[in-house]
């Protein structure tokens, strides 16, 4: 109740469900992502429901947004509880020999580097917390490393290193960080990655939410861990 939040990607898929699900629970919502008339949508969603929402439109290539971004909340909140940083990207699926400097630029920057760029910005603030979470979403493309996928497996595979290096230097302090791999889930991007797949198959984001806002409880312990989504 009360917990300052802020989601990344929260303009669609899991991103939105994980914030709708944390304001449910009585979370402020911090949510950002570059579409700004989907941001408005879960702002209104959030609002009518009663809970508390703060929109900030940003590019996460842009690192001095991310500066900002935390200038901002310490500024207003002086601490971080939950950082859900989640945003993703899948680039091309292509053989490795194919793959651009732009592909690899974008993949390794939202989905390694900009989560690198939170810990640096935001661990200060997290720590400020009585009971800091830090989420990372992950993939089980992170060790099945299919063929096609070298771009975004190699990149999900650096950001379980950088989180689990990351965990090592919390074990002294009530911040802890864990990676969630969601499994396949109805979204945009998986919509990309599996084009004949039917997506009615596939649980939708709003059940995989309750794993972040598990994870994201004081009560929780789990340090350092990759923690799947299961469907029950
Ligand atoms: O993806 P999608 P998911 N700056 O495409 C944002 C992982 N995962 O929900 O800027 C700022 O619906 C984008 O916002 P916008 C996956 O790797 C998924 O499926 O408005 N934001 C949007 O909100 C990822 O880490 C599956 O375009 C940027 C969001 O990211 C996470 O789950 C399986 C941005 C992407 O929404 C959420 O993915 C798995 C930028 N430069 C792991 N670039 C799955 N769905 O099956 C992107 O194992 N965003």
């Amino acid at each position: 109740e009360g917990r300052v939040a802020l989601v990344t990607g929260a303009s669609r898929g899991i991103g939105y469900a994980v914030a709708k699900a944390l304001a449910a629970e009585g979370a402020q919502i911090i949510a950002t992502a570059r579409t700004t008339g989907a941001l408005e949508q879960l702002d209104d969603e959030i609002r009518s429901a009663g809970g508390q929402c703060t929109l900030v439109p940003l590019d996460l290539m842009d690192p001095e947004g991310i500066e900002k971004l935390a200038g901002v909340i310490a500024e207003r909140w002086g601490k971080l509880d939950i950082l859900v940083c989640n945003a993703g990207v899948l680039g091309q699926i292509t053989p490795a020999h194919q793959i651009t400097a732009k592909t690899w630029n974008e993949v390794l920057g939202v989905n390694t580097i900009v989560p690198a760029r939170f810990i640096r910005a935001f661990e200060a603030l997290l720590r400020a917390s009585d009971a800091g979470r830090a989420l990372f979403t992950s993939s089980g493309a992170s060790t099945s490393r299919r063929a096609y996928w070298a771009a975004y497996s190699a990149s999900k595979a650096a950001l379980d290193a950088l989180v689990q290096s990351w965990a090592k230097e919390l074990e002294d302090c009530a911040l802890t960080a864990n990676l969630v791999d969601p499994g396949a889930t109805r979204t945009k991007m998986r919509a990309k990655a599996a084009p004949g797949e039917d997506p009615e198959t596939l649980p939708h984001p709003d059940e995989v939410a309750p794993l972040f806002v598990e994870l994201a409880l004081p009560s929780e312990t789990r340090n350092g861990e990759i923690v799947k989504f299961e469907r029950g």
